[in-house]
């Protein structure tokens, strides 16, 4: 593409143009991935879910990391709040990026393992685009994160949702619908608003949010409510419907960490503002 580097990127403009399909959302994908070195040394429970993700969309893996892991995230990320060396969004619960001033956060979302469980999902190298933290429910509306972090071709990111406490229904859970990520990628051009813009972001993602509530509907899937032991953690497709359910339970917290990883070679940028995503660093 031609153009400067803050100009205008959108579906639109660019779909159709890059090449290669994720390994999972390939018929061969399975095949392939048993095949894979690295796939015969997972636990059953990883193998399972990965055989299942082209139909599901994700994977749950238990307990994958450990008390102690858990517990130094949590410590550190209080200590630099209480600093004033990371800061909430002002308009909602997020904290953006706080690995970048915690170690022991980096340590969760930069981990081999989860790295390398991404890599066998994609067949491609990955690279940690950003983290969210949220001690509160985010309350999310439901979305897939290819509005936000698009991919061209699509299909090359996923995310990461790791529990860093026990969290109940009560306390917002994150929500997801199985099999949700064959749902039509959702681009502004499904959305009448006008193109090219200017319209509000806010008009956008109103529209946004109608358009994935009428596909939930068209459905008729029931979300599932993620409630996790501190420790678990949940991948998701590209694609994959999901958000923050209500907090039911005044005052509860749920700590957990999001992170977004972009694969390596493809394009990358952000639908909801038509911008290119830039990342932080070169893979690593
Ligand atoms: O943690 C949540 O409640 C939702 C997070 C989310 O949807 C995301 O980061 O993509």
């Amino acid at each position: 593409m031609k153009g400067p580097w803050f100009g205008l990127v959108s579906h639109s403009q660019v779909a159709g143009r890059g090449r290669g399909v994720a390994r999972l959302d390939r018929e061969d994908g399975v095949a392939e991935i048993e095949a894979d070195p690295r796939f015969a040394n997972l636990p059953e429970q990883l193998q399972d879910g990965l055989r299942r993700w082209p139909e599901t969309g994700y994977l749950v893996a238990e307990g994958f990391f450990d008390a102690a892991a858990v517990a130094a995230a949590n410590e550190e990320i209080d200590r630099l709040a209480a600093a004033g060396r990371i800061h909430q969004h002002h308009l909602d619960p997020r904290y953006m990026n706080v690995h970048r001033e915690a170690p022991t956060v980096e340590k969760l979302a930069k981990d081999p393992r989860a790295i390398e469980l991404m890599e066998l999902i994609l067949g491609r190298g990955v690279g940690l685009f950003q983290t969210i933290y949220f001690k509160l429910g985010s309350q999310q509306e439901a979305h897939s994160d290819a509005f936000h972090m698009m991919t061209e071709p699509p299909g090359f990111l996923v995310g990461m949702w790791v529990a860093l406490e026990d969290i109940d229904e009560g306390a917002g859970p994150v929500f997801y619908l199985p099999g949700s990520h064959r749902f039509p990628y959702v681009m502004t051009e499904d959305l009448g608003v006008p193109e090219p813009p200017p319209y509000l972001i806010a008009d956008k993602g109103d529209a946004y949010v109608r358009r994935m509530q009428s596909l939930i509907a068209e459905s008729g899937q029931e979300p599932v409510m993620f409630t996790a032991k501190a420790g678990d953690v949940l991948f998701w497709h590209h694609n994959l419907t999901h958000g923050g359910s209500a907090v039911t339970r005044p005052g509860a917290t749920r700590r957990s960490l999001v992170g977004h990883y972009f694969a390596a070679d493809v394009l990358c940028y952000h639908e909801v503002t038509e911008r290119g995503a830039l990342m932080p660093a070169a893979f690593e």
